[in-house]
């Protein structure tokens, strides 16, 4: 390949240009036309051999990836013929997010919706007032498995029944992706690998059990059945609600919700408390209060002069629960006073937006409304101000966890605290003044 260090002569290959163009560095500088055509018919030859094996090349990787998988698999109790059949003619999908991929510096990750737009347009009002009315009458269709649900497990319908809606729109959503595919593709080459090689493994054991592969349709993530359980969570707490002798989260929907409800029992899910209350901050506060860190009791929060919008109560009961305040848009939208449960919502997946969505679709199934404080609008999240403001907090000794370059209850709190004490105005969103403001540091 020393031969093509010479940028202009890749150039006869590619785009057909003048070969006089080459440099002083150029090895066919002065040289015959027959040697000349002879170098260009190798740089040809090379061009040709490199195209062709390319992608074999690939291809044997992700096969001896494969193959090195055989041995967990059949560990994990998976047959030959499953393990071949699964993997038969299947070759990795480069289009999936999150992938690490050649000449690509971050991952991909236009597959979640939670971290890209912004909250107004995820929490998109008609959008869930048109699923509460479909909850709504779902409830009231499946009642007696919802009221065995509550009983046993300890969480509400209107909570469950909300995960089903936000994750598939009650199991109308079309799962566009094979689920061995992908998660042997973000085994093979995601961000993620170690815990995607363990879902790939539990994956192919529910194919061994008998779950019809047809039936394995996923997110890119790699989530199955209507309310999105990874393999290990299926394995974990699915349960067979209807009693037909299997836990079937495909096709049916009490054994879904049964099990969405036991999944959130197991992630801690206290039994009557809801998710968190909308509140107004009061002036002699700001947004900079918000995340964990500031967690106290509700009383607490009352003697701060925090209140319910509307002028509505807290209930008795939560006085002495633990809440934290959560700003999703910063000053620019709701402010809550996150419980327990809202939590536990985080842990079925991770992101302030979806356990919004999940709460305020819950509310709304119950008789609550839209939220009362309006969303104004703040544009799409810009990685790059993001990441800039991220590492400008680091190096001013804030104690920023990840520079990733998305919006949590921690940059927000973090970037607040700091224009807190440079003299900006308080709004808990990063923003080109923040970061001019870091950078002048
Ligand atoms: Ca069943």
């Amino acid at each position: 390949m020393d031969m093509l260090h010479c940028r202009e002569a890749q150039q006869v290959v590619g785009l057909g240009t003048d070969p006089n163009k080459c440099g002083e560095d150029c090895p066919m500088r002065g040289a015959s036309i027959w040697a000349r055509i002879a170098w260009v018919l190798v740089v040809l030859a090379t061009v040709a051999l490199l195209i062709a094996t390319t992608p074999r090349a690939a291809a044997t990787s992700f096969r001896s990836f494969v193959d090195g998988l055989w041995p967990d698999a059949r560990e994990a109790g998976v047959s030959r013929k499953t393990f071949d059949t699964a993997f038969a003619g299947l070759e990795p999908d480069t289009s999936l997010p999150d992938l690490i991929l050649p000449g690509r510096e971050t991952p991909t990750m236009k597959g979640q919706a939670e971290f890209t737009r912004e909250p107004r347009d995820y929490l998109n009002a008609p959008y869930l007032d048109k699923l509460a009315a479909q909850g709504r009458e779902l409830i009231r269709r499946h009642r007696s498995a919802l009221d065995r649900i509550e009983q046993t497990y300890g969480v509400d319908r209107y909570s469950v029944v909300a995960i089903w809606g936000r994750e598939t729109a009650f199991g109308t959503y079309k799962l566009p992706h094979d689920a061995i595919r992908v998660l042997a593709t973000q085994a093979y080459m995601g961000r993620r690998k170690d815990m995607f090689r363990k879902e790939l493994v539990l994956a192919l054991k529910m194919l061994e059990d008998g779950i019809p592969r047809a039936k394995m349709r996923a997110s890119w993530a790699g989530a199955i059945g209507q309310t999105q359980f990874l393999p290990s969570e299926f394995y974990a707490h699915a349960r067979d609600h209807d009693s037909d002798g299997l836990a079937d989260l495909f096709d049916s929907v009490p054994d879904a919700l049964a099990s969405a409800a036991r999944q959130l029992q197991a992630k801690g899910w206290v039994r009557g408390r809801t998710w968190g209350y909308e509140v107004v901050i009061p002036p002699s506060s700001d947004c900079s209060l918000e995340g964990p860190p500031n967690i106290r009791t509700i009383a607490e929060w009352q003697q701060l002069g925090f209140r319910r919008v509307g002028g509505k109560p807290f209930p008795a009961e939560v006085a002495q629960d633990q809440a934290y305040l959560m700003s999703p848009a910063g000053a620019h939208g709701p402010s809550f006073l996150a419980l327990e449960n809202f939590q536990v919502i985080r842990r079925y997946n991770t992101s302030d937006l979806y356990a919004t969505f999940v709460g305020n679709l819950a509310d709304r199934m119950a008789g609550g409304s839209d939220f009362i404080t309006p969303w104004r609008p703040i544009g799409p999240q810009r990685t790059a101000l993001i990441r800039g403001i991220q590492e400008g907090l680091q190096q001013a000794g804030y104690p920023v966890e990840k520079v990733d370059g998305f919006i949590g209850s921690e940059t927000r709190r973090l970037v607040g605290v700091f224009q807190k004490k440079s003299g900006l105005a308080v709004d808990c969103w990063p923003n080109e003044a923040t970061l001019k403001k870091l950078s002048a540091r």
